[in-house]
Formats: C-alpha cells, sequence, structure tokens
C-alpha cells in the first residue's frame, strides 16, 4: 500500500497540551499514539508537526480582553477562533507525546511561532499566504502522495490535509489516527470540505482503494 518512494506521513501537532490533561484536550487525543507508532515506518518520508506558540500568541482568549476560550473574533486575516493558551513554546504541553515514537522522522516543522497569526495548517499560516516551507521540503525530496494522522482531525489536521489538495499532493488523512475538537459542528464540516476537495478519508473500517 504505501511501498511508494514518493508517499510521505506529516504527524500533526501530537502534543501534551492536545491530549486528556492537556490545555486543550482532544477526547481520546492519545489514542492515536499507538496507531501512528504501527504506520510510520511504512512510509519512505517521515514529518512531524508542532504547535509552537510564543505566550501570549494572538489564538489565545488570555490575550483579548473580555474574551473567553472558544469564541470566535474577527482577525486581520479572517475569523479566528479562541483558544485556552497551548503549546506554548518551550513548555511540557508542547512536548510530543511521550509514547509516540518520533526517532524514525526526518523532519521536525514547528508552526504558529508568528505571534500575530495563527497556523493551522502545516504549509501556510492562517492568512493563507505566508509558507511554512513545508511544501518545499516535500517536493525536494521527491513527494507526490502525503497520509496525515494526528490532532486535532477539525482544525490542524484539515487545514493540512486541504492546503496539500490545493498544492497538487495526492492527499489520505488516517482518520482511525486521529482525533477532533468538534466545536459547534467544525467535525461534519471539515469531514465535507475534505471529501469536496478530493481527500480520501480512511479508517479502520475502510480498506485503501487499491491504485
Ligand atoms: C490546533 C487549535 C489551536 C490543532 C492547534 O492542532 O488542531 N487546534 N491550535
Ligand atoms: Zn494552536
Amino acid at each position: 500500500m504505501t511501498n511508494h518512494t514518493n508517499e510521505a506521513i506529516v504527524v500533526i501537532d501530537v502534543q501534551n497540551d492536545f491530549c486528556p490533561g492537556g490545555a486543550l484536550a482532544v477526547d481520546g487525543g492519545d489514542e492515536v499514539v499507538p496507531v501512528i507508532n504501527r504506520i510510520l515506518r511504512n512510509y519512505p518520508v517521515r514529518v512531524f508537526t508542532q504547535d509552537w506558540h510564543p505566550a501570549g500568541h494572538r489564538s489565545f482568549a488570555s490575550a483579548h480582553l473580555g474574551k473567553l476560550p472558544f469564541e470566535t473574533v474577527t482577525m486581520p486575516y479572517g475569523p479566528q477562533v479562541l483558544w485556552p493558551d497551548h503549546c506554548v513554546q518551550g513548555s511540557d504541553g508542547a512536548e510530543f507525546h511521550e509514547d509516540l515514537q518520533t526517532a524514525p522522522g526526518h523532519a521536525f516543522l514547528r508552526k504558529g511561532f508568528n505571534a500575530e497569526i495563527d497556523s493551522y495548517s502545516a504549509f501556510f499560516e492562517n492568512d493563507h499566504k505566508t509558507p511554512t516551507g513545508l511544501d518545499g521540503y516535500l517536493r525536494a525530496r521527491g513527494v507526490e502522495r502525503i497520509t496525515f494522522a494526528g490532532l486535532a482531525t477539525d482544525f490542524c489536521v484539515a487545514w493540512s490535509a486541504l492546503d496539500a489538495a490545493r498544492l497538487g499532493f495526492g492527499v489520505t488523512v488516517r482518520l482511525d489516527a486521529c482525533r477532533a475538537i468538534d466545536l459547534d459542528g467544525s467535525l461534519a464540516r471539515a469531514l465535507a470540505e475534505m471529501e469536496d476537495a478530493g481527500i480520501r478519508l480512511v479508517d479502520k473500517a475502510t480498506p485503501p482503494v487499491p491504485r
């Protein structure tokens, strides 16, 4: 299935703050770890991302007077959900889950380090313009297809997968290796958008399509 030299796995934000007990815990977030550990080596190119915010980041509700987490505000680049403080650079919450096997990883990409702009996608900040450099890295390594796993399905995974599809990669999302925040129907919307974009959504119940 994945014995292709042009296939990458991009593991999104499997960090303590997105796992149970973390600042922005995703239900069952830690359950993705054994699945990712099991499939990682099937992919010849392996990338891990980390959400990596400076203290006081503008995506934090605490940086907006009178705003609470999960409210939405308008930023210069569009609507922005406000989050609890999370994945602050150098904090324990920003570390990878301790059971995640990162040693086989090739490239580690940090995003969201610009204090004024959030970056859900691993390819572009939320202005949809400022590149992270991941596109160039993957192309330079000859990657044509990308499988995504990690957290959270409806935010960083979906935004990354949608950008990858727009950039011309063949895209698969392993839903059994992802968990969602699901804020006001965000999961259903993200799944529909990904399907419309031609992204292959697979989980344990769905055998891979032969190619
Ligand atoms: C994420 C919200 C805020 C994610 C990151 O990794 O999906 N979600 N920052
Ligand atoms: Zn974040």
